[in-house]
């Protein structure tokens, strides 16, 4: 996997390229490179956004810059780019991220991620540059490095070496393995603390009890959040 993150803030992705799950997976020959508008802008004093036609508030990401970024990175012109790998628009109103999603961009051989700001981006990128646009949750963040940062840490974790021998993405919550449900709680030592037990199943030693005990615990966690969707919905309190 190559994920490429076109941004105006490189230096936020330091903190995240640190990561445990991070550094396995780069040092098992993945790659995550940023990529700064600015080194490339073809406008004067590192300018890379504009005024919104129209009128309104905040600025807009100029479909020139990025045109120009994605050009010096892959020297070919953008509109085939997307014909060659997935060019994803981080914008609220985008696709909603889910694990059926991150799984499909972890079978990519390589991802370009752009990061908007302000307002976003000029419609034109969307349009004629990106294969599809991606939104972490119906909210508006002040700028797409935590989105693109949720896309690689989601993606990048199910890649194989990511977790290390001892952990399995594959049962986890949301995965096809639990059927798209949440995962079944976890309990570790004191046994007691302050008088709150832990079940009496995880301590018998009974592998297969302690399955069965799990996926109906997955299975109830299901129907509770379904649940409390349904009465959000209806405009109640669950
Ligand atoms: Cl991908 N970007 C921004 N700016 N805000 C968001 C988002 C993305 N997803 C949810 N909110």
């Amino acid at each position: 996997m190559q994920i490429d993150v076109f941004t105006l803030f490189p230096e936020a992705f330091d903190w995240f390229r640190n990561q445990r799950h991070v550094t396995n997976v780069l040092a098992h020959g993945h790659a995550l490179d940023c990529v700064d508008y600015r080194d490339t802008t073809p406008l004067t004093g590192g300018q890379v956004d504009d005024m919104p036609f129209g009128g309104g508030a905040g600025m807009v990401l100029r479909v020139d810059v990025v045109e120009a970024a994605l050009r010096a990175r892959y020297d070919i012109d953008p509109v085939e780019l997307r014909a060659r790998r997935r060019v994803i628009a981080l914008a609220p109103s985008g696709r909603l991220l889910d694990d059926a999603l991150v799984d499909e961009l972890a079978a990519e051989p390589a991802l370009t991620l752009l990061c908007g700001r302000y307002e976003g981006f000029d419609e034109r990128i969307v349009e004629h540059f990106a294969t599809e646009s991606v939104s972490i949750g119906r909210y508006v963040l002040a700028g797409g490095e935590l989105a693109a940062m949720v896309v690689a840490d989601a993606v990048l974790r199910k890649l194989p070496g990511a977790l290390g021998h001892e952990h399995s993405a594959l049962e986890e919550s949301y995965s096809a393995a639990l059927e798209g449900a949440p995962e079944y709680p976890h309990y570790t030592r004191p046994a007691e603390w302050r008088g709150w037990g832990v079940p009496e199943v995880l301590l018998s030693g009974h592998h297969a009890r302690v399955e069965e005990w799990r996926r109906e615990q997955s299975r109830l966690r299901a129907r509770a959040e379904r649940d409390a969707h349904d009465a959000a919905r209806a405009g109640r309190r669950p």
